[in-house]
C-alpha cells in the first residue's frame, strides 16, 4: 500500500510471548527485509510499514493504550491457533485458562483476547470510535471465533462493566473473517547472513518466505481500511470456503508431510514431499477425501490447487522444517484433518489417507519425550498415554483425548481400525524402504 502512494496508514507491531522481534525491530526503526525464496531469486525488499514495535509481554498497558488510540482503526492478529485460548469443541473462550482468568481479574492483560477486550473497553470509555478486529490465523470462521471470545471475555467481567462493553461491541466493532496463505519458515542464521550479503546491511529481523501469497478478506470494516485490493488482496463474501479449502488441502497435507517426515528422519517439508509414497498419500487425501467433503469457492479449480500446493511444498530453497510444521499438533489436527475424516465416513467411504496423517501425529506424540514435544498440551497428552506404547495402546488412548477428538469420532470403529493399521506400519522397525513399501500399498 505504501508503494502505491497511500501514506495514511502505518503499523504498530506487538509481540506476545517473547519480545525478540520487538527487540530486533526497535534499533532498526521498524524496518525489516523480506527475502523471497523460489525458483528465481527475487531481490530482497525492505518494508517500512512498521512505525513502532512493542512487547506485549513487557508492556501490556502500552498495547491497551495503542488499541484505544483514536488513530487506531484496524487490529490484525497472527497469534497461531493456541493464541486464541478457545475450547475447540464449543468454540468459546476457555474461561478455566489461568492467564484468561488473570486478565478477567484485572492488571496488565497477558492474553491477546484480554488485550483486545481491555483496549476496546478503554475505547468505549474515551469515545475513541469504532474499530475492526481482523484475525489472520488458520481457523475456520476466524472472524466469528474472535468476536465470540472477545464477547465471552466481556461477559465474564463484573456486571456493570460487562453490560457496557457488550453494548459498545455490538455497535462499534466488526470482526471480518480472512484467509491468509504464505509459507514463512523461521529465519535461520544462514538466512541472516545471505540477506546481509545481498543488502550490504545486517538485518536482525529479516523474514524469508515463498513467492506465493494470498489474502482473502471479508469486506466488513467498521472504520475504513486501506485499498488492499490494489496490492493484490481479494475481497470476498465467501471467505469460509477459501479457509476450508486451505485448511483441509494445504494445511492438512502440510501436517501429514511433517509427521511422516519426522517418523522417517526428514528434516524439511521439501525432503518429505520428495518421497514418492508421501507425495502420493497427500495427493490421494486431498483429491479422494478432502475435496469431496468441502464446497470450493467460485473460481477455484480443486485439482489444480492440489497440484500447486505440492509444487509449493517442493520448493527446496524454503527450508521449512518438519519440526516447525509438526509443532502444536493438538491445536491443528482437529481443524485440518478430522473434518475430512468425518465427512468421508459420513459419505460411507474410508478416510484412508486422512487416517494415515492422524496416525503419524499419534506416533509422533507417543515417541517424543514430553520435554521435546512442542505442543501447549504436551503434559496432558503425555498423561493420557499408556506406559507401554504400541498401536493397541496409543491409538485408543489418543482417540479418547477430548481436546482433540470429539466423542462420536473417538468410538468410530472404521476410523480406529485404519489408525491401528497405519500406526503399526509407521511403528515397524526396519529400513526406510520397508516402511515406504508399506505406505505405498
Ligand atoms: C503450517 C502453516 O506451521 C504450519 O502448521 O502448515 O503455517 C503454513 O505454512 C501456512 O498456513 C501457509 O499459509
Amino acid at each position: 500500500m505504501l508503494a502505491s502512494g497511500d501514506l495514511e496508514w502505518g503499523i504498530v507491531g506487538v509481540t506476545q510471548r517473547s519480545d525478540t522481534v520487538a527487540r530486533q525491530l526497535a534499533p532498526q526503526h521498524g524496518l525489516f527485509s523480506v527475502a523471497e525464496r523460489g525458483e528465481v531469486a527475487a531481490p530482497v525488499r525492505v518494508v517500512s510499514s512498521i512505525v513502532e514495535a512493542i512487547s506485549g509481554r513487557d508492556n501490556p498497558q502500552l498495547v491497551v493504550d495503542r488499541l484505544a488510540a483514536p488513530a487506531t482503526r484496524i487490529v490484525t492478529l497472527t497469534i497461531t491457533e493456541k493464541g486464541y485460548r478457545f475450547d475447540p469443541q464449543t468454540r468459546t473462550l476457555d474461561l478455566a485458562d489461568p492467564d484468561v482468568q488473570a486478565d478477567v481479574a484485572g492488571g496488565g492483560p497477558r492474553t491477546a483476547v484480554g488485550q483486545i477486550a481491555r483496549g476496546l473497553q478503554q475505547r468505549s470509555r474515551t469515545g475513541a470510535g469504532p474499530i475492526t478486529v481482523v484475525s489472520c490465523d488458520n481457523l475456520p470462521g476466524n472472524g466469528e471465533l474472535t468476536a465470540t471470545i472477545v464477547r465471552n471475555f466481556a461477559a465474564a467481567l463484573p456486571e456493570a462493566e460487562s453490560d457496557d462493553l457488550l453494548a459498545w461491541l455490538a455497535g462499534n466493532a466488526t470482526f471480518p473473517s480472512t484467509m491468509v496463505d504464505r509459507m514463512v519458515p523461521a529465519t535461520t542464521e544462514g538466512d541472516l547472513a545471505a540477506v546481509e550479503r545481498e543488502l550490504g546491511l545486517r538485518d536482525e529481523a529479516a523474514v524469508v518466505a515463498e513467492p506465493f501469497k494470498q489474502w482473502v478478506i471479508e469486506d466488513n470494516f467498521a472504520a475504513g481500511r486501506p485499498r488492499w485490493e490494489d496490492a493484490g488482496a481479494l475481497f470476498s463474501t465467501d471467505v469460509a470456503a477459501w479457509e476450508a479449502a486451505k485448511l483441509r488441502l494445504l494445511n492438512a497435507s502440510h501436517s501429514m508431510l511433517a509427521y511422516l517426515g519426522l517418523a522417517t528422519g526428514k528434516g524439511s517439508i521439501s525432503d518429505a514431499v520428495a518421497v514418492d509414497a508421501f507425495r502420493t498419500a497427500c495427493r490421494r487425501m486431498m483429491i479422494d477425501e478432502a475435496l469431496p467433503s468441502i464446497t470450493l469457492p467460485a473460481g477455484l479449480d480443486g485439482e489444480q490447487y492440489c497440484e500447486e500446493v505440492l509444487r509449493r511444498f517442493a520448493n527446496p530453497a524454503l527450508g521449512h522444517t518438519t519440526a516447525k510444521v509438526g509443532s502444536d499438533g493438538s491445536q491443528k489436527i482437529g481443524l485440518r484433518l478430522l473434518g475430512t475424516v468425518r465427512g468421508t465416513l459420513d459419505a460411507g467411504r474410508e478416510p484412508k489417507w486422512a487416517a494415515l496423517a492422524v496416525a503419524a501425529w499419534m506416533h509422533h506424540v507417543a515417541n517424543t519425550p514430553e520435554a521435546d514435544l512442542n505442543d501447549p498440551l504436551a503434559p496432558e497428552l503425555q498423561a493420557a498415554l499408556p506406559e507401554t506404547r504400541s498401536a493397541d495402546t496409543v491409538v485408543p488412548a489418543l482417540l479418547g483425548f477430548r481436546p482433540v477428538v470429539e466423542p462420536g469420532l473417538g468410538v468410530n470403529e472404521r476410523f480406529r481400525d485404519l489408525l491401528l493399521h497405519w500406526y503399526r506400519i509407521i511403528d515397524t522397525n526396519g529400513t526406510i524402504d520397508d516402511r515406504l513399501a508399506g505406505l505405498g500399498n
